[in-house]
């Protein structure tokens, strides 16, 4: 289901603004016998006296290396390949495999807040360690987070160390682009065909009509918590044949996509969530992990909304093969 079936436009090539990143990574930096680099060990004492002072800048030499930025983003996303809903565990896992098998695609990330990683920045009731049942630990490995092995499953020190680890590589990947402090207040559709026979005339046909997703529409998220206190803000676009959503379950921003299908009559209602049990839960997220409506692909925690699975609690296995499942629907989803 490559763009140019689904839609006119081809995705343009990814616009890059500024110098390659560059950074050094462990092979080029010189460090002494403690592990510290040379570099970094001769600017420390000269921190806090006359020798020391930073390059000289102008304050709109600062803005223009963000706006610049940001805009060309803005402007080669608009026409993405695959766009992920939600950076939270399973959103990221996803954007990390998928990004991993397939450099070429252009995949966008929209994160409602400032800060990515949803719920895994802790394990639990605010302990810090994260438990990981047991295949997950292959995922952990992959993206090399180190755990303690108890058996039948492995902790993470601090689920923060996880959710990082995965969020910087994510973030170093040139095919991928974060918008967090966004959020998606809807969904691109185009008519799929209209299944429904309704006898009605007053258009229910119409409503009934089945839909294929084709993009998200977007807007600051602090523009979308205020649209019943100010003036019409009118969202912005993404058109995207693949959409990936990873919302979460039901909550101030959670469950978005699934909710929406059920507002534009693509499912009669959701099941909710059903109530703790770890057992079946995981393996459920997991083997669920699919395609609702066409070019909408759900996984993590929103899913258990559609399905009625059990909440599984501090155990973030299956947001993280959730990802991997759902990385490996799209691929088949966008190579039809
Ligand atoms: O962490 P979440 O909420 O969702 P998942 O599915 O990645 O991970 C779920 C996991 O944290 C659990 O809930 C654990 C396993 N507990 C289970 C249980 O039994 O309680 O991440 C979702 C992300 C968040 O960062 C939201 O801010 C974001 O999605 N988000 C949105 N981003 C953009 N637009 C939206 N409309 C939107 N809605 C949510």
């Amino acid at each position: 289901m490559s763009p140019s079936v689904l839609e006119p436009q081809s995705v343009p090539t990814l616009v890059n603004v500024g110098p390659k990143a560059v950074g050094k990574n462990d092979a080029t930096v010189e460090r002494d016998a403690r592990g510290l680099s040379k570099p970094l060990l001769e600017l420390m004492p000269t921190l806090g006296t006359d020798a020391f002072t930073f390059s000289p800048i102008r304050e709109s030499t600062v803005s223009r290396a963000m706006t610049r930025r940001y805009f060309a983003d803005l402007d080669a996303h608009a026409e993405s390949d695959i766009v992920i809903v939600g950076a939270g565990s399973c959103g990221l896992s996803c954007a990390y495999v998928l990004s991993t098998l397939r450099p070429d695609l252009r995949i966008t990330m929209i994160e409602a807040g400032v800060a990515p990683g949803g719920g895994a920045w802790l394990g639990g009731q605010l302990f810090s360690a994260m438990v990981m049942r047991k295949p997950a630990d292959v995922f952990l490995d992959e993206v090399g987070v180190p755990y303690e092995d108890e058996g039948d499953y492995v902790v993470v020190k601090h689920a923060a160390l996880f959710t990082s680890t995965v969020l910087s590589k994510v973030l170093q990947r040139p095919n991928v682009k974060l918008f967090n402090a966004t959020t998606v207040e809807d969904l691109i559709t185009r008519k799929h065909h209209a299944e429904s026979s309704s006898s009605s005339d007053d258009g229910e046909a119409e409503d009934e009509a089945k839909v294929r997703i084709a993009g998200v529409v977007t807007n600051w998220t602090l523009v979308s918590m205020h649209h019943d206190d100010q003036s019409c803000m009118d969202p912005n676009t993404i058109n995207a044949p693949v959409i990936i959503s990873t919302t979460g379950h039901d909550g101030p921003f959670g469950a978005f996509s699934v909710k929406r299908l059920v507002s534009m009559k693509q499912m009669e209602r959701l099941n909710g969530m059903r109530g703790l049990d770890m057992q079946p839960a995981e393996d459920a997220i997991v083997n669920n992990t699919r395609e609702i409506v066409p070019g909408l692909i759900v996984g993590g925690m929103e899913l258990s909304e559609i399905d009625g699975a059990n909440r599984m609690g501090p155990t973030f296995g299956a947001m993280a093969l959730s990802g991997v499942k759902a990385a490996h629907e799209a691929i088949r989803v966008f190579d039809l």
